[in-house]
């Protein structure tokens, strides 16, 4: 047939394999080819069943994400599902490894499908800002049921293939030769006859969906979609395959998925997609790595207590250091009592939390790091405390061995200038809570070994983290660009806004939470202590933290959180304390629209960015969008805080950064010459010299 799909017969079951490395994606090589196979098969009269099986790690996972953008050529996947569909003598999708979007919706097509004992199935468009655009909101609901293929289709999350069986979703789980398996179970169905029914004539569950129940829980779904338009598309979608005759629903499916695919949100999620991909790509990644078995953590705080779970999540036995027996035990307290947690609310089982607490070793001693590959210290964010540690390890830590430091801004070109092989010490920034929080800011110090460094973005993954390489600065990306987006919201503040306004401004914008109660949760003693030790100060977050408001953890802080709730009340006090110090410093109050405050706290955020690009501390745009959309919560339907200019015409943001830098005289707003560049080019490689 072709390189990318070949047909075999065994015994009058025919077998088509596709074979498109890495993911066997549905590219146009492929589907052209698909099709014809099966339209001569299905007129083969030799041919009694057909199997559909992939070659590689996995089964189709989904349409080319490439080809999205571009001119759609024929023939389509719904051409090749309509038809497979069509084919009269019976169809068996073999799945294994992912059937995931266009791959499943091919399967769905298939009058059965049987998977291996490990197979995920899902339609995960959503997370790309689309719907399922090859029938998969019409055929999946009648297979289990409206409202599981709701949660299926709106969540994105793909499901094992036991639950898959449960559902009705496949027919046959299999362990061992999965093709021998599905060839046999093919001739078995042959040899019992027909008819055999497509999935679109099973209408039976969808009659008994209860439409009520069904629209409550889309609502409720719409509620938490703040602003993407593609988790209501597809509440709406798999609806109509309620309401509508099949035909009509995937029409309407094919018209929201037309309308989504052009949108700015698909387009930006799209590109996260690909640059959480290339965010891993390191030049020179094909070093060999060092070979990882046994993790240390120095310290068992909230950091390091989360590091030592994030690890022990994915697999590594951990020695676990503290300073003192009371402080081991606490730390390990916290740590059982988290898994404890989460065993109470069904997202781990029993087995596997005594499997994870089994991987920990508590010490005290600094030599029972002797048999680690890789230790990390997360103390106290002091130079000095951080180089007496360093100094230790240098003297127990085996050769070869990667010394890391969880600070989140010190200079880690010092910390690795105080020991005697530089060469081993890196950063591994993690963001709290380290066991849940999917970003891992890897910094790259001057005398970094590449193979130290592929080593971790290696293992980065292993542990379920999304790595960016950064260089040496204060506050590394993440939080340096936090610092320039702060800078005016105290300003914002003396000159007449609330927190609430500020905080409303940011959540219309699309983050999960302004920064006032992104301060309350993470504690405003933590920003107070970090500016004290720099000699900086802010006036009124330092006022609210001399009377004990540190946020949620006191009860209060620049909202009010009454009998330990997380929900966060204005408070008369804070606006009085932030009106005297207006007064104070002889500042009017006025009105301060919420584009203004996007403006003055967005754009200075982009502009640093831009500096933080020319400087090469991140090596590609799309790295910078990585971090903020995984770390900070910037909304996943604008791309990033690079790739956001490109929606909104960074000519604006320049104008407006000029403006205020007219205002203020503040450099915050000084346009970086990159970013005017990115606005004459269109783009930010283009725009580089780098
Ligand atoms: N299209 C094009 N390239 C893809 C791809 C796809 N669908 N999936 C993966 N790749 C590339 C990826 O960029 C990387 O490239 C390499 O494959 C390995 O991927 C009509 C509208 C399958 C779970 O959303 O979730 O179907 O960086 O590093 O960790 O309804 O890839 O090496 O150059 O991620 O083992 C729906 C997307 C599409 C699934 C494997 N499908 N893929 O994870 O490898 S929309 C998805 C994944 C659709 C229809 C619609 C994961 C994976 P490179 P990887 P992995």
């Amino acid at each position: 047939m072709s390189n990318s799909v070949s047909v075999a017969n065994e015994g009058g079951v025919a077998i088509v394999t596709i074979d498109n490395p890495p993911v066997n994606a549905l590219s146009f090589h492929v589907r052209e080819p698909l099709l014809q196979a099966l339209v001569a098969l299905r007129d083969d009269a030799s041919v009694s069943a057909i199997v559909i099986a992939c070659a590689g790690r996995t089964f189709v996972a989904g349409a080319d994400i490439t080809e999205f953008g571009k001119p759609v050529q024929q023939p389509d996947l719904r051409a090749i599902v309509a038809t497979l569909e069509a084919i009269a003598k019976p169809t068996v999708a073999a799945i294994h490894g992912t059937a995931l979007g266009g791959g499943l919706e091919l399967a769905l097509g298939c009058h059965f499908r049987v998977a291996d004992q490990g197979a995920k199935l899902g339609l995960p468009e959503v997370k790309l800002g689309l719907l399922p655009g090859g029938g998969g909101t019409v055929r999946l609901p009648r297979l289990v049921g409206a409202l599981k293929a709701m949660r299926m289709i709106v969540s994105g999350t793909p499901i094992g293939a036991q639950e898959a069986h449960g559902a009705g979703l496949v027919d046959a789980v299999f362990e061992g030769d999965l093709t021998t398996h599905a060839v046999n179970f093919a001739r078995e169905i042959a040899r019992k006859g027909g008819p055999f029914t497509p999935v679109r004539e099973r209408d039976e569950s969808l009659g008994e969906t209860d439409l009520a129940a069904f629209d409550a829980e889309a609502a409720d779904l719409a509620r938490n979609a703040r602003g993407l338009e593609a988790p209501v598309a597809c509440a709406q979608a798999v609806r109509n395959a309620v309401t509508l005759p099949f035909d009509e629903a995937l029409a309407a499916e094919r018209a929201l998925f037309v309308k989504l695919v052009a949108s700015d949100q698909s387009r930006a999620q799209r590109h996260l997609f690909f640059a959480e991909r290339e965010a891993a790509k390191l030049p020179g990644r094909d070093v060999v790595k060092r070979r990882i078995s046994r993790v240390g953590v120095i310290g068992a705080g909230t950091m390091g207590g989360g590091i030592a779970m994030a690890f022990a999540n994915g697999g590594y036995p951990v020695t676990l250091l503290e300073t003192s027996h009371e402080a081991l035990q606490r730390g390990l307290a916290t740590i059982e009592k988290n898994y404890a947690v989460s065993v109470t609310r069904g997202s781990l089982s029993e087995d596997a939390r005594q499997q994870r607490l089994g991987q920990f070793k508590g010490s005290i001693d600094h030599a029972d790091l002797g048999d680690c590959d890789l230790i990390i210290e997360a103390a106290f964010e002091d130079m000095a405390v951080k180089k007496e540690i360093f100094g230790k390890l240098d003297a127990v830590a085996k050769p070869g061995a990667i010394l890391a430091t969880n600070t989140s801004y010190l200079d880690i070109d010092e910390i690795a200038a105080s020991i005697s092989r530089p060469q081993d010490v890196l950063g591994l920034h993690f963001f709290s809570p380290a066991n849940v929080m999917k970003l891992l800011e890897i910094v790259r110090a001057e005398k970094t070994a590449p193979d130290a460094l592929a080593t971790v973005v290696d293992l980065a993954r292993r542990i379920g983290k999304v790595a960016v390489v950064v260089g040496v600065c204060h506050g590394f990306v993440g939080n340096r660009m936090l610092a320039a987006r702060g800078s005016e919201s105290e300003a914002l503040l003396l000159e007449g806004a609330t927190p609430s306004q500020i905080d409303k401004a940011f959540t219309d914008f699309g983050w999960p939470m302004g920064p006032f109660q992104m301060g309350d949760l993470a504690g405003l003693d933590i920003g107070w202590r970090n500016r004290k030790a720099r000699g900086l100060t802010a006036v009124i977050a330092d006022s609210l933290c001399e009377q004990g408001r540190f946020g949620q953890k006191t009860g209060r802080g620049f909202y009010l959180y009454e009998n330990g709730s997380r929900t966060p009340i204005p408070d008369p006090e804070v606006e009085a304390l932030i009106r005297d110090k207006a007064a104070e410093k002889g500042i009017a109050p006025r009105t301060i629209a919420a584009d203004e405050i996007i403006e003055r706290t967005l754009y200075p955020l982009i502009n640093e960015g831009a500096k933080i690009l020319e400087e090469g501390i991140a090596a590609r745009a799309s790295d910078i969008d990585v971090v903020w959309v995984n770390g900070y919560g910037f909304p996943i339907g604008k791309g990033g805080p690079m790739f956001w200019p490109g929606l909104v015409g960074a000519g604006k943001i320049i104008e407006r950064l000029e403006y205020w830098l007219e205002r203020t005289g503040k450099d915050v707003f000084k346009p970086a010459s990159l970013l005017k560049r990115m606005a004459e080019s269109g783009s930010w490689e283009a725009g580089s010299t780098a």
